[in-house]
């Protein structure tokens, strides 16, 4: 089983953030890609958090991430990734500096009935000046837009990825981490300062 002969060389690991607003579904993202058990620091909502938490769209949801998320995906023998989901809620903000440390870049998971709700991670990342690509989270009963449109209504940059997922697919997850990485290494490889 322990191959000690093959030279091969070890995987880069690149940590990449799922943020968003609360709710947009990045929790289940992390879930549904990782090949660990996700590492996830879940609360009940309480009775305490339902007055703080704009819970407004997501009245199903009962369980609040409160620290964070974490996950993995190797995408190949060269390239491992690491996720940590953000936590949502505007009163973890204090956490987004330690968080962002190291990262390579992130997803911005958006909710097209409350696409104001992931602004402020957009905001943070341009700021931060890291890279990310938006993921459109499809619920069923969420209006339609493509994903020119959606790339307008959040003025984003021309060249940031913009493409439409369902959190809950493994398959639909995966293909957002590619769109990202691959706009990494363009960015990369073009933008040599
Ligand atoms: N219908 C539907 N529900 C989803 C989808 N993604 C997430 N959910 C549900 O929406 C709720 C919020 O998702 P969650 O991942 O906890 O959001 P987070 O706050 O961003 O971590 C949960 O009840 C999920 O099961 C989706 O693509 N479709
Ligand atoms: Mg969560």
């Amino acid at each position: 089983m322990s191959d000690t002969t093959s030279a091969a060389p070890l995987a880069a690991s690149v940590k990449i953030l799922i943020a968003g607003g609360f709710g947009v579904g990045k929790t289940t993202m992390v879930s549904s890609i990782s090949e660990i058990a996700p590492l996830r620091t879940e609360e009940l909502i309480t009775e305490l958090s339902t007055g703080v938490d704009d819970l407004s769209g997501v009245e199903g949801k009962t369980t609040t991430t409160v620290a964070l998320d974490f996950g993995r995906i190797t995408i190949d023998e060269n390239l491992v990734l690491y996720l940590f989901g953000t936590p949502g809620q505007d009163r973890f903000w204090f956490l987004w500096d330690e968080l962002a440390r190291g990262a390579l870049g992130a997803v911005v998971i958006a909710d097209t009935r409350r696409l104001e709700n992931s602004f402020a991670a957009i905001d943070f990342f341009e700021r931060r000046g890291l890279s990310f690509a938006v993921a459109v989270n499809c619920f069923e009963n969420a209006p339609v837009y493509t994903t020119e449109e959606v790339r307008d209504a959040l003025d984003l940059d021309p060249h940031a990825p913009v493409v439409l997922c369902d959190a809950r697919d493994r398959s639909s997850c995966k293909n957002v981490l590619m769109t990202l990485v691959e706009h990494l290494i363009v960015r990369a490889t073009t933008s040599v300062a």
